[in-house]
């Protein structure tokens, strides 16, 4: 089996990559990848001189490079990772995020159309739900919860998915779909929350959190994700959407205080500051579905997986030190250089 896997030079697609080589090494990967800020060359090092591995820099919105690479390569499933994936940048600049997101995604689909495909699958988020609120635990996000989406990020990820549903319909391409919680591990850019908590600790700079911090998320450790969408490839339903998640909510104050605790930091490098527009107030994914329809369960609690998460951040510092010293630099004076 030949997987073209878009993306896969950023945090979740590496992290896939990786798992897959190592439980399939029998299947041929091609990776399709426009190396912008947030994809790194260096983080597939150890995949590029493995026979059934190819790399290919391109952008999934360019439909002749597309076009091109599926004629050649002849993929029988398309994992869609590459996207713009930063809420804070897509509300700074939402264009880029339609571009990638939406039409880059047409873009595969109509490949997959021309050339025919055994499955594409489209790595969404459990974003495109919005929100839910916090007085009310008993709420989750299922499959069957509507679309609401809060941010040019969320709302770029919901159209991508809304295209997949038409062109199944439309013209019966075997599509799935994946909706996942927060994911944390190693290689995460650290402009997210965990990485950027680690890196600014570890620096004894201020750790900015936003409003009063008290927004909640569902932290699902990489590997999981990537073993959730490996299932759905074997064993998934065409035309069917999978919501995945572990149950482990967590306020953004508390994931922070723990990271200082783990590192050995003093909690007053902990900063309030203005808080996201539009900041969704908690998310939390019902897995019900994926558990009981393909045996899916996360494997790892958020107490090992932190740990070895900050653990690969401190044995990796060349890693994210390099990325933080370049355009990461300016960024993070725009974004939070007055807040
Ligand atoms: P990331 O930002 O770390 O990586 C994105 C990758 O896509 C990068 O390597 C980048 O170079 C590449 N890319 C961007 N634009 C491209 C284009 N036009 N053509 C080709 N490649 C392009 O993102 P991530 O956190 O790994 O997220 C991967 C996917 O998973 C995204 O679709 C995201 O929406 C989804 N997702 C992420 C999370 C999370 O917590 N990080 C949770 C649920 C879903
Ligand atoms: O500096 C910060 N301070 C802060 O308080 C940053 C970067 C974030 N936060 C808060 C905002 C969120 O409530 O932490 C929470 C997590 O923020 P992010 O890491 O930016 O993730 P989030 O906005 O929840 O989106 C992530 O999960 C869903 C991914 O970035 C998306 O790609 C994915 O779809």
């Amino acid at each position: 089996m030949k997987i073209l896997v878009t993306g896969g030079a950023g945090f979740i697609g590496s992290n896939f990559i990786f798992y897959i080589e190592k439980k399939h090494p029998e299947y041929e990967l091609v990776c399709l990848d426009k190396l912008t800020y947030a994809g790194n060359l260096a983080t597939l090092a150890p995949m590029m001189d493995r026979l059934n591995f190819k790399f290919i820099r391109g952008d999934i919105a360019d439909q002749e490079a597309v076009f091109d690479i599926f004629e050649t390569e002849k993929p029988d499933v398309v994992v869609n990772f590459a996207a713009e994936s930063h809420v804070d940048r897509s509300i700074e600049a939402p264009g880029i995020f339609l571009q990638t997101n939406v039409i880059g995604t047409q873009v595969l689909l109509d490949a997959c159309r021309s050339y025919g495909i055994q499955r594409y699958h489209q790595v969404s988020t459990d974003e495109v739900y919005g929100d839910l609120p916090l007085d009310r635990p008993d709420l989750f996000f299922t499959e069957q919860t509507p679309l609401h989406t809060s941010s040019p990020y969320s709302a770029s990820k919901a159209s991508a998915d809304l295209l997949c549903n038409a062109y199944q319909r439309t013209y019966g391409l075997p599509i799935t779909i994946s909706r996942c919680s927060n994911n944390y591990g190693p290689y995460q850019f650290p402009e997210k929350l965990i990485p950027l908590m680690i890196a600014n600790a570890l620096a004894d700079k201020p750790l900015p959190v936003y409003g009063e911090g008290l927004n909640v998320r569902d932290w699902l450790y990489v590997e999981d994700h990537c073993a959730a969408i490996d299932l759905i490839l074997e064993s998934g339903q065409a035309g069917q959407v999978y919501n995945i998640g572990g149950h482990n909510e967590m306020k953004n104050i508390d994931i922070v205080k723990l990271i200082c605790k783990a590192l050995d930091k003093p909690e007053r490098l902990i900063t309030y500051v203005t808080d996201r527009k539009g900041h969704d107030m908690r998310y939390a994914i019902d897995p019900t579905f994926i558990h009981e329809k393909l045996g899916w369960l996360p494997e790892t609690k958020f107490e090992a997986g932190i740990q070895r998460t900050i653990q690969w951040y401190l044995d990796n510092q060349d890693w994210w030190t390099e990325i933080v010293n370049g355009e990461y630099q300016s960024y993070y004076e725009r974004m939070y250089g007055n807040r």
